[in-house]
């Protein structure tokens, strides 16, 4: 059965006014299904129905639990009147039996949030100003929550952003070559293999204890920032993977999306290229937002993270081309390893370019510090 022909019955245990019957595929996510549903009233909100992923997220109250308890941290600080919690905070819906997820016969895991309207998002950053708006709003979001006890959120996946387990998973890929690829993915194992004793830098004990952790959003794509319709922030989204972490890791993925010249997944290497300016813009508002409760090593890991992302996504890419594609949904023969190629040869240049990225850094704190001082 396809999974849209669950809806019109897995709608009738949410507390909501959703209409069944037009449920149309949203978004471009690479792990859950979503779908937007139309609200019974013409003029009533709409609604996002997510059918959970559970053979990646298996821990699905685990899940919900972190979900729950950081949005609702955000409502809260946001209630003094310094925002509006149902626009800038992800609101999920209960079922009538008080849960926040429905499993249904088939044993598929759904769950229910209000949808955002007159907001969007992009899968790739064009202005200055749609760059600052994201920096802000992911600095906001760690801001608002570099209060909360991360230690309590569960660790929904294990390892995530742990590069050491993601070089096991790629060596134990390699060894069992389940799909047969490994003969045409020589030329990337080898940068792999060439840099990732430098990659180990948030894996080593010296700075696992100098380094805090605190509340990261650990899938700061672009396209999980909703901006409005004047390109303002408005609310981060995607908050199934919220754990603890470091702030470089969200920093990183961010810059991932937002530097890049050309999609996740290019085909023709010689378009990935970096934007500057909007790497610039984004830190800038990061910055400005989260400058206020980072340390100076945290500052200073944050072009570790710029270098991670691309490198970890491109090992968890090759890694699952040459499982035969059993994660990520892919949507042509060899997805996988289109989106390696890319995400390494993106790689390849922020390695080239990174004293300049880190000038780029300095040069935004320091802006900042002058700003402050004057201000
Ligand atoms: C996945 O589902 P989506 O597109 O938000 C992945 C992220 C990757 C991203 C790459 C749970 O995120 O870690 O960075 O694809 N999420 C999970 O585009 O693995
Ligand atoms: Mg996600």
């Amino acid at each position: 059965m396809q999974i849209s022909n669950y809806i019109p019955e897995v709608i009738t245990n949410f507390n909501c006014l959703a209409k069944g019957g037009h449920a149309a595929p949203y978004g471009s996510g690479h792990i859950n299904d979503s779908f937007l549903l139309k609200n019974e009233h013409a003029d009533g909100p709409h609604y996002l129905l997510q059918r959970i992923n559970t053979s990646i997220f298996s821990n699905v109250d685990g899940l919900t639990e972190n979900m729950l308890r950081v949005t609702d941290h955000l409502k809260r600080k946001l209630a003094d009147g310094s925002g509006d919690p149902m626009k800038e905070v992800m609101t999920l819906i209960p079922t009538h039996d008080g849960k926040y997820y429905h499993r249904d016969p088939a044993g598929n895991y759904w769950r229910m949030l209000h949808f955002l309207s007159d907001t969007r998002s992009y899968d790739m950053v064009s202005t200055e100003k749609q760059a600052y708006q994201g920096g802000k709003a992911f600095g906001k979001f760690q801001s608002m929550l570099s209060d909360f006890p991360s230690e309590v959120l569960y660790e929904v996946i294990p390892n995530f952003h742990n590069i050491k387990f993601r070089l096991a998973q790629l060596q134990e890929a390699i060894e069992k070559n389940l799909a047969g690829r490994l003969d045409t993915v020589h030329e990337e194992l080898a940068l792999v293999k060439l840099h990732a004793d430098a990659m180990l830098y948030f894996q080593q004990p010296e700075t696992a204890s100098m380094l805090p952790k605190r509340v990261t959003h650990n899938d700061t794509k672009f396209n999980n920032v909703l901006l409005n319709s004047n390109d303002e922030a408005q609310c981060v989204i995607d908050l199934e993977t919220v754990m603890e972490g470091y702030v470089a890791y969200d920093f990183g993925d961010a810059i991932r999306t937002i530097i890049n010249t050309a999609a996740e997944d290019e085909a023709d290497l010689k378009k990935i290229n970096l934007n500057l300016p909007l790497f610039q813009a984004y830190t800038k508002g990061y910055l400005e937002n989260a400058a206020g409760f980072l340390t100076d090593l945290e500052i200073q890991s944050l072009i570790k993270g710029v270098l991670l992302f691309p490198y970890m996504q491109g090992v968890r890419f090759l890694t699952d081309h040459l499982n035969g594609d059993t994660y990520y949904k892919i949507k042509f023969p060899n997805h996988n390893l289109q989106r390696a190629r890319a995400q390494f040869q993106l790689f390849r240049i922020l390695h080239e370019k990174a004293p300049l990225i880190q000038q780029i850094i300095e040069t935004e704190i320091n802006n900042l510090k002058t700003s402050q001082a004057h201000g």
